[in-house]
């Protein structure tokens, strides 16, 4: 049976060969497969059962937490769309609000949970440099004011990678009391070790007093998915997100979830004992370079990149987009569209290598002739 499925899963495209080029899942190192599995069949909503299972949770979420300023608070999730529901339930639950004011640059996991929590988003436009327009997101903050649920902002957005300013709209739009959710999925990690290197990236931690949640991601960057976290101000929104369950010895339940692996308690204290600060350091570096070589690569063959990469994503355009993308899928070059008209979209991951992007560049080189 397993030499069936290893069969089965060779149909599928392969990390190992460079095909994987659009998607934000990573190829695990074995440690971190290893991980999951010694503790794949504890629950960490059983946290009276599997003490230890719980510890590792604590000891995760605090480390985190202290990456990005935060006070310990917060869980562990099975990735981004869990972290989006739950950060705008629990400021649902505080503020009694019903509306959300998001970019269109928000990933649609924030229009999934607002549809789910039956909140109404009001979405604000990009400018020409596809940043949202904080002018435009402070006069409806003011307009809603009274029925706000929370402002959503993106630490690395889905398409561009842009780390959206945070400090700069809580700035400006400060003579007005609302709370802001940071769907840090894709960027946090990656923005917080590299943020004294060569970019600026905006502050979106909570040293911004406005932050009260935040979304991260171990599952986009380095580990098997699911393994993401959400990070919390304080205990008084974990306690929102604290559900009765009578039966259970704790009578307690955290997080939306039921039954949660404590593989992703496992996986993500290997993240900080293996790697740690400089570890993903290391990597987010090697990544960035990446993909600064690919998009250097395409301008050199005439390819429009849209800009340059902050975060290890490269989106460009390309003419009869429709027809590359089916033409590069046929090569085994699984690349994304994005919504942006004529754009593509390459994740650089730990697998994306100089050698694939030599290969994609070249393929488009062909394509493009
Ligand atoms: N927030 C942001 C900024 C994201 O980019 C994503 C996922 C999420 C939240 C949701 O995260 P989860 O999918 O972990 O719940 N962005 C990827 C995307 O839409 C998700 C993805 C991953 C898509 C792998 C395809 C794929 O094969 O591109």
């Amino acid at each position: 049976m397993i030499e069936s499925l290893r069969r089965l899963r060779s149909e599928d495209p392969s990390y190992s060969e460079g095909e994987v080029l659009g998607s934000m899942t990573v190829d695990p190192p074995e440690y971190l497969l290893e991980a999951f599995k010694i503790f794949a069949n504890t629950n960490l909503n059983d946290p009276e059962m599997f003490r230890v299972t719980r510890s590792l949770e604590v000891e995760s979420v605090r480390w985190l937490s202290k990456l990005f300023y935060g006070y310990g608070h917060g869980f562990l999730t099975y990735g981004g769309t869990e972290s989006n529901i739950t950060a705008l339930y629990i400021l649902r639950e505080l503020t009694g609000g019903e509306i959300v004011i998001a970019p269109k640059s928000a990933h649609f996991s924030i229009r999934k949970a607002c549809k789910i929590l039956r909140l109404h988003l009001v979405e604000v436009g990009l400018g020409s440099d596809y940043y949202p327009d904080l002018s435009t997101m402070c006069e409806l903050i003011k307009k809603y004011r009274d029925r706000l649920v929370a402002v959503v902002l993106t630490a690395g957005t889905t398409e561009l990678g842009i780390v959206e300013p945070v400090d700069e709209l809580v700035e400006t739009c400060s003579d007005v009391d609302y709370v802001v959710h940071v769907d840090a999925a894709y960027g946090g990690l990656l923005a917080q070790v590299l943020r004294d290197g060569d970019v600026r990236y905006p502050v979106f931690d909570f040293r911004v007093d406005k932050v009260y949640t935040l979304s991260v991601d171990l599952h986009k960057l380095v580990a098997p998915a699911p393994c993401g976290a959400i990070l919390l101000r304080s205990g008084e929104l974990e306690e929102l997100a604290t559900f009765d369950a009578p039966y259970m010895p704790s009578g307690k339940q955290r997080t939306l979830l039921g039954t949660r692996s404590g593989g992703v308690a496992a996986v993500a204290w290997a993240v900080t004992q293996v790697l740690g600060v400089e570890g993903l350091k290391e990597l987010a570096r090697e990544l960035r370079a990446r993909a600064l070589y690919l998009s250097r690569r395409l301008r050199e063959i005439g390819v429009d990149v849209i800009r340059e990469p902050e975060l290890p994503i490269v989106t460009f355009k390309v003419p009869n987009r429709d027809r590359i993308i089916k033409a590069l899928w046929s090569r085994k070059l699984y690349i994304y569209p994005t919504s942006i008209p004529g754009a593509l979209r390459v994740v650089v991951g730990s697998h994306v290598t100089y050698e694939v992007a030599d290969r994609l560049v070249n393929s488009l080189r062909e394509l493009l002739g």
